[in-house]
């Protein structure tokens, strides 16, 4: 591929980002980081692959095609499959008990739950690098599972027809500890960590957690919310990760907004797919698309999107970034648009580097503390996607430059970025900052 021509500076923040992508190249694989993820992550591969697309659409294209090895019977993509690896990983095959449960068609260990849906996304920006013939070669070897798992997702996880899917961890959500998630599942704390934190705080509970070696456990989730979310993927395992079992049981269940929007905009892009290679997607398929698009709506009020609990059907009233989703998903109506601009861009959401994923005006802020407050390279991505689609081309632009300029300024690929100070967090080396980047500067 020709390298656009950069000043120099951007030139070597380029070259800095093809440099980890090539690090963290496992072979058909990427791993998210060196330090703290070992394996293949659902939405991080998606996101690596629209960076890759621009260096190798085969190997960006592979990137995405590997995730179908993950794949259950019952056609969901699993959240992370596990690589071969020395697994330094806290959340491992043995969290999983991946020895006693082999769950993949292709028998590869995965974790029990999925995330984002961004592979439609991925393989239609892939798509754009390719010939026509390698293009429709790739989208027929995608599409039966792709389909399948956009199926399980409605089949499974909407089962009271609603047009919203339900997460079942805030693993799903790709935003672990994004206060809304917090919330809705600090009831469900195993009572050894309430005993422990009563006689001893929280100290006692970081000396046992693994986490934390290379990056500071006050930038990540609490010792007594890691333990907790360990106690979930007991109960999912417990309910064999069916959701009419786990329905019943204390794992929190929500109609994650961000999650739906992806899903909205990843509905488009597979049915452009099938319509591509001459496929008719199902209608009871086509029925819950529509109805998703619909749904939505009923989780706006005064101008912010919330994610809703599926028990209760009550809005989680918590604004976060994931309420900014739906301009992605083209779903707001424009007289809407306005204001969701004014408040990304006003102070509450910084915009200086990005948009803070917790307003700073919210109790629960902290600059550096994972998806408490900093700055995503992949939500900004998202973000300026939806600005662009809704005209908005100022806003836009500001926004992928603004992007560039928080990596260039410390010209290090981290995982997130502090929107007060710009400063890098948690691990460095990250794939999709790396990618992303790619992206932004093609
Ligand atoms: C759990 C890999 C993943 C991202 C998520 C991010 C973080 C994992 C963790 O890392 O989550 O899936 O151990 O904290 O929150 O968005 O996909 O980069």
């Amino acid at each position: 591929m020709p390298v656009p021509s950069l000043p120099a500076e951007l030139a070597a923040l380029r070259e800095t980002a093809v440099s980890v992508l090539r690090g963290n190249d496992l072979g058909d694989i990427t791993r998210p980081s060196p330090t703290l993820y070992p394996h293949q992550w659902l939405w991080d591969s998606c996101f690596i692959a629209i960076g890759l697309r621009h260096l190798d659409p085969q190997r960006a294209a592979a990137e995405i095609l590997s995730l179908l090895r993950g794949q259950w019977p019952s056609g969901m993509i699993p959240h992370v499959i596990f690589a071969e690896t020395t697994d330094f990983y806290h959340a491992g095959p043995q969290r999983w008990r991946c020895d006693r449960v082999t769950t993949t068609a292709g028998g590869a260990q995965s974790t029990g739950v999925t995330q984002p849906p961004m592979i439609a996304e991925a393989a239609v920006r892939v798509g754009e690098m390719m010939t026509d013939s390698a293009r429709a070669a790739f989208y027929r070897q995608l599409y039966p599972g792709l389909l399948r798992f956009h199926q399980w997702l409605y089949t499974e996880r909407d089962p009271d027809d609603d047009g919203l899917v339900s997460l079942v961890h805030s693993w799903e959500s790709g935003m672990d500890n994004t206060p809304t998630w917090m919330e809705i599942t600090r009831p469900a704390a195993p009572l050894a960590v309430r005993a422990l934190r009563r006689i001893n705080g929280d100290d006692a509970l970081d000396a046992l957690r693994r986490d934390s070696k290379e990056v500071p456990p006050d930038e990540r989730l609490t010792s007594g919310d890691l333990f907790t979310l360990y106690r979930i993927v007991r109960e999912l395992r417990g309910a064999h990760y069916d959701f009419r079992e786990i329905r019943r049981t204390i794992v929190p269940l929500v109609q994650d907004v961000a999650f739906n929007a992806i899903l909205i905009r990843a509905n488009e892009h597979l049915t452009a797919i099938a319509a591509e290679i001459g496929e008719v997607i199902p209608a009871g398929l086509r029925r819950s698309m529509r109805r998703s698009r619909e749904a939505i709506g009923q989780l706006v009020v005064d101008g912010v999107y919330y994610s809703r609990d599926f028990r209760t059907r009550t809005l989680l009233r918590h604004e976060t970034i994931a309420g900014l989703l739906p301009l992605y998903a083209g779903v707001v109506p424009e007289d809407r648009v306005d204001g969701m601009v004014k408040t990304l861009t006003s102070p509450r959401y910084c915009a200086r580097f990005g948009v803070a994923s917790v307003p700073l005006d919210d109790p629960a802020f902290l600059p550096r503390c994972y998806w408490q407050g900093p700055v995503w390279v992949n939500m900004n991505w998202l973000i300026a996607d939806g600005l662009e689609r809704y005209g908005r081309l100022d806003a836009a632009d500001d926004l992928r430059r603004n992007t560039v300029d928080v990596i260039a300024a410390s010209g290090a690929m981290y995982e997130y970025y502090s929107p007060l100070d710009g400063s890098g967090a948690g691990s460095n080396r990250f794939s999709w900052t790396a990618a992303l980047l790619l992206d932004l500067l093609a």
